[in-house]
């Protein structure tokens, strides 16, 4: 029987913005998510008083993260995956001093976990930054945003050095190429050139965050993130094949910076292709060699790639204008389920970077039917993660160095790209609806059982 190694890290990935609430406690600012009241990749609203959003509330980990982490425990979680929103540290961004009550919250939280030996993973941030810098400053477009979200870093890396020790640096960082406000604060009908240089001051932040963890923390290690977007060729026409390949580095490119500490030539041609002009200094090329420890990547869908134009007009409007893949079933939300595609994944990257791999987030987001006596029967939701698991497990096999897999929303939380929370993802029920009725109740669904045996066995008991 195949199983998982000792070390192995099992658990749960959450993220601040679509779990706290009290999104104006403690004396938080506003971030880029509280002004995105309909997910990702929705418009701007500036906010007023009275006015209110699903995410406000979200799950109200923020007052309730007792109860929920007692609930992971029970799952036998040995690792979780959250996020500390910098508006709780600092709240307009540009502070040179930090919010004691919001670092005294997030000191609370890893003590919490600390009582059930559970390892935190933190990511710096995660689909949000403050929106004060985006007013002021025009968010990652500036260079002076380097040096908030720099301080930011260290400021956090010093106060929780002995509690936390597992970091990542931005959330899905290849995402702004399609939510330029989410990922980098610009709007999103910005120009192609504007985005990249954006994406190039925060790649530098991550790499002088990597630096700072280094210094600060040496027992520690710090990862990126990135979405995991597999894409296939539709057809073996080697016009596809190479779109295909050209389609993954468009996303692996950031890994490439952020692994090997400099831009792939294959980038820089886009950019002279493109008329692409950004501003590089001898500065950031030394920051950049300060690479990541490891890598860490999501991963819910495979797509494909064709060079036929009539079927790309088609895919126009899809996540991420992915072409359908015969193959392939899909979720109610037409994200297309491809278990055999994570083995593959994970088998790229590692012959690519050479670096170990955490897998972050992976799951079924799906809409549950709580039963007249208040089960929850959520067998899609445990076959599909069954039979990732289950590659994962050859991938590790095949000699892959994986150090985790951390499934996304252990409990029901608001979802990014719709803030709805009819799209659950959970082992544990959140009586919440999208329209914010409902008593934020916590029960257990049929996956949480089967999630503690699998922790249990170490994988043993997997189909
Ligand atoms: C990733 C994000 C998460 C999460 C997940 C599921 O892109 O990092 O924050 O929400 O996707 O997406 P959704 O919530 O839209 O179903």
């Amino acid at each position: 029987m195949k199983l998982f190694p000792k070390s192995f890290l099992w658990g749960g990935a959450i993220a601040a913005n679509q779990v706290e609430g009290a999104y104006l406690e403690g004396g938080k600012g506003l971030s880029t998510s509280d002004v995105q009241p309909k997910g990702v990749f929705g418009d701007v609203v500036e906010r007023v008083a009275g006015d209110s959003a699903l995410k406000d509330v979200a799950i109200d980990f923020y007052h309730r993260y007792p109860e929920d982490i007692a609930l992971f425990a029970e799952m036998g979680f040995s690792c979780l995956r959250v996020s500390i929103a910098w508006t709780r540290i600092f709240p307009n961004g540009d502070e040179t001093t930090p919010n004691e009550a919001g670092l005294a919250y997030y000191d609370k939280l890893f003590d919490e976990l600390a009582k059930y030996g559970i390892t935190p993973l933190v990511t710096l941030s995660h689909y949000e930054m403050p929106w004060g810098l985006v007013k002021q400053y025009g968010g990652w477009g500036s260079r002076q945003t380097i040096g908030f979200f720099e301080r930011y870093a260290r400021t956090v890396f010093s106060r929780y050095k002995a509690k936390v020790k597992l970091w990542l640096t931005f959330n899905e960082i290849n995402m702004s190429l399609h939510a330029p406000m989410t990922g980098v604060g610009l709007p999103e009908n910005s120009r192609k050139e504007a985005v990249y240089q954006a994406i190039h001051h925060q790649l530098v932040a991550s790499a002088l965050a990597v630096k700072a963890c280094h210094e600060i923390i040496p027992d520690g290690k710090i990862g990126n993130m990135l979405l995991g977007g597999l894409m296939y060729p539709l057809t073996c026409k080697p016009e596809d094949v190479f779109e295909a390949l050209q389609e993954n580095r468009s996303w692996q490119f950031f890994g490439d910076v952020q692994c090997r500490g400099a831009y792939p030539g294959y980038m820089l041609r886009y950019f002279r292709d493109n008329g692409i002009c950004v501003e590089i200094t001898a500065a950031d090329r030394e920051a950049l060699t300060s690479t990541v420890d490891f890598i860490s990547f999501s991963y819910y869908m495979s797509g494909c790639v064709t060079t036929d134009e009539a079927l790309n007009q088609l895919a126009r409007g899809n996540i991420l204008s992915m072409v359908q893949n015969p193959h392939l079933t899909s979720s109610e939300w037409g994200w297309q389920i491809d278990p055999v595609g994570l083995r593959t994944l994970l088998n790229m990257l590692w012959d690519r970077w050479q670096k170990p791999l955490f897998i972050v987030e992976n799951g079924l987001g799906a809409k549950d039917k709580v039963e007249a006596d208040g089960s929850i029967n959520d067998d899609y939701r445990i076959a599909y993660l069954n039979d990732h698991l289950v590659q994962v497990r050859e991938a590790i096999d095949d000699g892959v160095d994986v150090m985790g897999y951390t499934s996304w929303g252990p409990i029901d939380v608001v979802s990014a790209s719709k803030a709805e929370i009819s799209k659950r993802y959970g082992f544990i029920y959140v009586d919440r609806d999208d329209n914010g009725n409902g008593t934020l109740a916590r029960s257990r669904k049929k996956s949480f059982y089967w999630y503690r045996d699998v922790i249990a066995s170490n994988g043993a008991t997997l189909k």
